[in-house]
């Protein structure tokens, strides 16, 4: 599919606000690939989907979750993580998308991952700074996204989540400390 198809889809799933924050991932998650030498096709299709679900039933949810035999300890944490695999459950059901790296960065968007692939980062990345984003920090963050590499850059966004989730005392899912973890045990 291609972009204005797959937006046009993706627009009766949620209100436009959440609309307008879908293309500014997508447009972003694109310059990020070009600048790190990623597919910008594969950015593309993730930004545009990767919030599919931000607005479906919580029970449905749960259900695949369940069914699709998904990380059960899910369950256990805030329901705001649940949209990030069950869009990418949809965008592989829904849309069509086969292409795993694309699936992964959609499943892995909300808490990141240990071994993240590049594409996992940059649309992590995309969602934290996108120019529809506003927070303390956030500028900081779109200053390191045109002067860092993808690594360091990585490890910043992870530690702003982070301690973004432990400043409102807040649980954090594991994910999210390993994929911190990885990163700085492989930083040279
Ligand atoms: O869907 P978005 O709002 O664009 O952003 P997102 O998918 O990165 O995050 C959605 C929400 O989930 C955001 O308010 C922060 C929250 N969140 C992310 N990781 C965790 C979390 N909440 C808890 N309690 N624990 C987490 O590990
Ligand atoms: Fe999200
Ligand atoms: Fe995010
Ligand atoms: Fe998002």
């Amino acid at each position: 599919m291609e972009r204005n198809e797959l937006l046009a889809k993706i627009k009766d799933r949620m209100p436009e606000k959440r609309y307008i924050h879908t293309i500014g991932v997508a447009d972003t998650a694109i310059a990020l690939a070009e600048r790190f030498g990623n597919d910008t096709k594969k950015a593309e299709i993730a930004g545009i989907l990767h919030d599919s679900c931000k607005f479906a039933d919580r029970q449905w949810m749960q259900q695949i979750i369940i069914e699709q035999k998904m990380d059960p300890t899910l369950l256990d944490y805030h329901h705001e993580l649940w949209h990030a695999p069950v869009g990418a459950y949809v965008a592989k059901t829904e849309f069509g998308v086969m292409d795993d790296d694309i699936l992964n960065a959609i499943a892995y968007h909300t808490t990141g991952r240990a071994n993240a692939s590049d594409l996992e980062c940059i649309v992590y990345i995309a969602d934290l700074i996108e120019p529809n984003r506003k927070y303390p920090g956030v500028e900081e963050l779109r200053k390191a996204a045109v002067e860092l590499d993808l690594q360091a850059l990585m490890i910043l966004c992870i530690t702003h989540s982070i301690h973004f989730l432990m400043s409102k005392h807040q649980p954090v899912f594991p994910d999210s400390f390993n994929c911190y973890n990885d990163l700085l045990l492989k930083k040279r």
